[in-house]
């Protein structure tokens, strides 16, 4: 129960779930190197126990994160300019796929403004959860550049082009309301009971099926990018997987039996 880690990064861990708290409160938790390198060893130590079965993801203080620290940005080497592709390549975009393959779900806790990559970071995860206070802001555009760390890949497939692009252009903020009416987010919640909330889905989804989630996620990943044809090829060898695994025997074991299943989250070897 105890908190560790790089005091960028907090680790709660949690019966089944740990959680991640982006630290550094005086900057809306902006990213530095540093904080970028805290966090993906804490992803990576959460995926390494074989106990973790969800991620939290949050921010201390008043903000959840406000993407890139603009004081911490590395320079070029031409000296005069940051080298943001190389930012990207090997800070964001590792970052980004690591949540996204991650074997288990990734909750995002949005407690207070998530902004630039820090909106897109949190969007990546698998549900995302506000408080009502929070807000999203694509803020790339307010200082000449283009949404990064998947927002442009995302942010069309959850809300449509049109708002899309008008949430990216215009650079205003909205808020966790409209992103949950807009089908953004999943819910937006008070702000007392957010944290909670979060800890209650993922001590829930601890006790799921953690390898069909984890091929769920693969499966609705791919969808994006798949034909119908394609995708029904995908799900027969993605039940394939499934349906070998101890967890599907034990569901339908503990249904024909009318009891509780106790899912062992334990993935098939191919
Ligand atoms: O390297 C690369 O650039 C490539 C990668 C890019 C990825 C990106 O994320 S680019 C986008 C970077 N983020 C932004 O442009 C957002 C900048 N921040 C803001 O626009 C505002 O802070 C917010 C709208 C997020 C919140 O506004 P507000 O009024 O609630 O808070 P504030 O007073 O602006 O911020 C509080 C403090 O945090 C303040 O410091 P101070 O004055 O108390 O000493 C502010 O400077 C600091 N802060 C906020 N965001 C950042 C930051 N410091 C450094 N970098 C930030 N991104």
């Amino acid at each position: 129960m105890g908190i560790s880690g790089d005091e960028t990064v907090l680790t709660e861990i949690r019966n089944g779930y740990r959680i991640l708290t982006l630290h550094r409160p005086d900057r809306l938790n902006a990213f530095t190197t540093e904080m970028h390198g805290a966090l993906r060893q804490a992803i990576a130590a959460a995926d390494a126990d074989v106990s973790c079965r969800a991620l939290i993801l949050t921010g201390a203080g008043r903000g959840f994160c406000a993407g890139q620290d603009l004081s911490d940005r590395a320079v070029s080497d031409n000296g005069s300019r940051a080298d943001l592709k190389s930012t990207l390549e090997t800070l964001y975009n590792p970052l980004v796929r690591q949540i996204r393959a991650l074997r288990m779900p990734v909750i995002a806790a949005v407690n207070g403004i998530a902004a630039g990559a820090g909106a897109n970071v949190a969007l990546n995860c698998d549900i995302v959860l506000a408080g009502r206070s929070a807000g999203f802001l694509q803020a790339f555009a307010k200082i000449g550049l283009v949404p990064d760390s998947g927002g442009t890949w995302l942010l069309p497939r959850l809300v449509g082009s049109a708002r899309a692009r008008a949430l990216c252009m215009l650079a205003e903020p909205i808020s966790a309301e409209t992103a949950e009416s807009w089908g953004m987010i999943w819910k937006a919640v008070d702000d007392d009971a957010l944290l909670n909330e979060a800890c209650t889905m993922a001590a829930h989804l601890a006790t799921q099926p953690t390898y069909a989630l984890s091929l769920i996620k693969q499966a609705l990943d791919a969808a994006e990018i798949n034909d119908m044809d394609a995708q029904l090829s995908l799900e027969a060898e993605l039940q394939s997987r499934a349906g070998r695994s101890d967890d599907n025997a034990e569901g339908v074991a503990a249904f024909l039996e009318k009891r509780k299943p106790v899912f062992t989250g334990k993935p098939v070897q191919d």
